[in-house]
């Protein structure tokens, strides 16, 4: 936990309430004050982030363009995009001694995060919400965006990182993880597929949230319907297949994304199309290459964060939030396995985009 009074941290947003911790991220300290509106409190990431003002300063700048574009379409600005609230003097966030930082948002009530799909509908909303950001997005202009992590889907670049962790091994641990290493490094070739194809502009630049994960987007309690797509932090310029692929690789998985028994994992086809139904209703301007590499993304980004989980566990787990010993190594484990069962039905997945291109 943080060591602060949260409490005297609300003050400085006008808000003198109890306060109490909230959600499932792996990056954020999050928590909620109880008042009415609920707000959201959050310490930002700095091991993450490395410089929070340019997180806030691309957060801020996104969300007064969809703030526009949803009361153009007649929506409620502040329930379908996160709403933040000003400092007693004016900044979008507070700063403790220069050292930490902390931000205060509006509370989406009558949604829901979920953890793990429940059934195809309501991940074809997630779907729909995901696309649908893109879209509000594709006329922003971009060179305006910071890159807040530097190379964050560049999976060439988290290749070299794993490398460079099983080299260093500071804690012993690669020999006990072999078999997941040497699953992990026969792979290479494919880190270069999506970037390859970004630099020869076959796949364009776009406007893109990078971190699609189910629990990013809330749903209404009532409809179902996709309200408000949450944790802006990575928003920067990327693929579009790197949103695809993301949401894909943590919904479409018949399992949670920490599973121990990797007999319950696969790709759920049936899920997998329903998410390719929604998003691809609400995208413009696919290009041939892009519908070439969906099925293919998803297999991607699921290596991608099992590289990523696989090099904090060899680093002594200092980047994701773990909840138990060995927490990051159950994780490498489970999206390893589950590149494995996308890499079987990649034939079939191909066919399902098939039937969604305009
Ligand atoms: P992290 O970067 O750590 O993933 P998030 O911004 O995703 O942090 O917040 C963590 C969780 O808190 C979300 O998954 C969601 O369940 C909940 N949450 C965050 N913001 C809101 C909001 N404005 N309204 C309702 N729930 C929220
Ligand atoms: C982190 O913040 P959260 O929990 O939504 C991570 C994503 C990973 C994801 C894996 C900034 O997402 O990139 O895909 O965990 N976010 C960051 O669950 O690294
Ligand atoms: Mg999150």
């Amino acid at each position: 936990m943080t060591g602060y009074n949260l409490k005297e941290i609300l003050k400085h947003f006008n808000i003198d309430v109890e306060i109490e911790s909230y959600g499932n991220g792996h990056i954020n300290d999050t928590y909620i004050a109880d008042c009415e509106p609920k707000y959201i409190l959050q310490k930002i990431n700095q091991n993450v982030f490395k410089q929070p003002e340019l997180v806030m300063d691309n957060i801020m700048a996104i969300t007064q363009h969809l703030q526009k574009k949803i009361t153009a379409a007649g929506g409620n600005p502040s329930r379908e995009t996160l709403y933040f609230l000003p400092t007693t003097d004016g900044k979008p966030y507070y700063q403790t001694n220069e050292t930490d930082y902390f931000r205060v948002y509006r509370f989406v009530e009558n949604a829901v995060s979920y953890e793990q799909v429940e059934n195809p509908e309501q991940f074809y909303e997630a779907a729909k919400a995901f696309g649908k950001f893109q879209r509000m997005l594709s006329d922003f202009p971009i060179d305006q965006l910071h890159e807040t992590i530097p190379k964050f889907h560049d999976t060439r670049d988290r290749f070299a990182q794993l490398k460079a962790a099983i080299e260093k091994d500071p804690l012993g641990r690669a020999e006990g993880v072999r078999d997941v290493i040497d699953f992990a490094l026969a792979r290479e070739a494919d880190t270069r597929i999506i970037m390859d194809a970004m630099e020869e502009g076959t796949v364009p630049w776009r406007v893109t949230h990078n971190d699609t994960k189910l629990n990013n987007v809330l749903l209404d309690e009532e409809t179902g319907k996709g309200v408000c797509v949450i944790d802006l932090d990575t928003v920067m310029p990327g693929s579009m297949l790197f949103d695809y692929g993301d949401a894909l690789r943590f919904g479409a998985n018949t399992a949670a994304e920490d599973e121990k028994d990797l007999d319950k994992i696969t790709i759920d086809l049936e899920l997998f199309e329903a998410f390719t139904k929604g998003f691809l209703e609400e995208f413009d301007n696919i290009t041939e290459k892009e519908i070439e590499l969906l099925p293919f993304s998803a297999k991607l980004l699921t290596y991608e964060c099992g590289i990523r989980f696989l090099t904090d566990y060899l680093l002594g787990d200092t980047y994701f939030k773990c909840h138990y010993e060995g927490h990051n190594l159950v994780r490498a484990k489970s999206q390893l396995k589950l590149v494995a069962e996308i890499e079987e039905n990649l034939p079939k997945m191909t066919e399902i985009v098939k039937k969604y291109v305009k």
